[in-house]
């Protein structure tokens, strides 16, 4: 039996290998596993790029994403749209950032969206604080989490004005790579 499915064509397979951190097998079995999703939504056959679209909720409980604190901004950050439904492509994008692959400069500008709570482009003491509390699962006090922050924000702030900007942010992450750890998964 030939049961050898075309699922993408060497152009198409070319150009997620030059886009990514993947190679064509990852690729291939991302693929399976965005199918795996809904297998009545998603094709087998991507050749003609089917206008596709996976709701948040079933890519937000996928086991290599179900723990992690920040995983409904995560994705949302990889979206098009306001619900956070990612297209395969869009699907491909997020688990590249995620992989161990990545180099540590591209992670920090999807986990700068990811922490930038209130979308002022900026991680002040308050977004700080949220991004510690679902890192450390609420382990510390109110107290500590604010002591960590201001610690955090006085040793990376190299302009002075009391919040991190991005460049203050990559400086934070190479004292506290800790802060990237959600933004490691291995597939
Ligand atoms: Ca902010
Ligand atoms: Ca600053």
């Amino acid at each position: 039996m030939g049961n050898k499915q075309t699922i993408f064509t060497d152009e198409q397979l070319d150009a997620y290998q030059d886009c990514t951190f993947f190679t064509r097998k990852e690729i291939l079995r991302l693929h399976g596993r965005y199918h795996e999703l809904a297998p009545n939504m998603v094709p087998m056959d991507y050749t003609k790029n089917p206008d596709v679209k996976l709701p948040m909720q079933l890519i937000v409980n996928m086991p290599e994403l179900k723990e992690n604190p920040f995983r409904e901004r995560i994705v949302h950050s990889f979206s098009d749209d306001d619900e956070g439904s990612l297209s395969f492509n869009d699907f491909v994008d997020m688990f590249s950032v995620l992989s161990e692959t990545a180099p540590r400069e591209l992670k920090a500008i999807y986990a700068f969206k990811v922490y930038d709570f209130n979308t002022d482009n900026f991680i002040c003491k308050s977004d700080l604080e949220k991004t510690l509390n679902n890192l450390t699962k609420e382990e510390l006090t109110e107290e500590e989490v604010s002591l960590v922050c201001e610690k955090v924000i006085d040793e990376a702030d190299m302009d002075g004005d009391g919040k991190l900007g991005f460049s203050d942010f990559e400086n934070m992450i190479s004292k506290a790579p800790d802060f990237l750890s959600t933004f490691h998964i291995r597939i």
